[in-house]
């Protein structure tokens, strides 16, 4: 069901001081950079291999994001693996009941389809599907 691990989610603080972070560590540029308002969240991807690493930054502190900061601080946040057919592996998940936080899959960035099932499913992460455009 799953073709790859899409990205690594990595809740911080300060974006741009992270983003000049990893710019000065690995030598990468930013690929991606968008506000999802859905999720709260403002996003920058650096590509490595077919995979990403996801830095994210709340917009507010009543956001998914925003609350994981005051509660656990910075660090990973979810993992975000790549599916073929998002609804099937949603429908086979509820099947086997692994408890959801989304049924229905919505807009995530790069104009993908994204859903996310409970971290207390998977042993405390979170994790989100993710197809591609
Ligand atoms: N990873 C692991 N555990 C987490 C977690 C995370 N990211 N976020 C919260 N939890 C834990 C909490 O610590 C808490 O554990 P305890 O009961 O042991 O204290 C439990 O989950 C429930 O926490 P909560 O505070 O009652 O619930 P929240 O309101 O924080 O909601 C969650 C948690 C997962 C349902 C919510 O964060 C959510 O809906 N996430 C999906 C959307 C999302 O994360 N969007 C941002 C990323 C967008 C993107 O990748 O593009
Ligand atoms: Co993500």
């Amino acid at each position: 069901m799953l073709t790859d691990v899409d990205h690594v989610g990595i809740a911080v603080e300060d974006l741009e001081a992270a983003v000049e972070h990893y710019r000065k560590a690995f030598g990468v540029e930013p690929t991606h950079r968008e506000t999802v308002d859905d999720q709260g969240v403002e996003e920058v991807l650096f590509k490595v291999g077919t995979s990403y690493i996801q830095l994210l930054a709340a917009t507010g502190p009543e956001t998914p994001v925003g609350k994981f900061l005051a509660k656990r601080g910075e660090g990973v946040h979810h993992i975000g693996y790549r599916v073929a057919d998002i609804r099937e592996v949603l429908k086979h998940l509820k099947q086997i009941g692994v408890p959801l936080v989304d049924e229905e899959p919505r807009p995530g960035s790069r104009g993908t389809t994204v859903a996310f099932a409970h971290p207390k499913g998977f042993g405390g992460v979170l994790v989100e599907l993710v197809q591609e455009p």
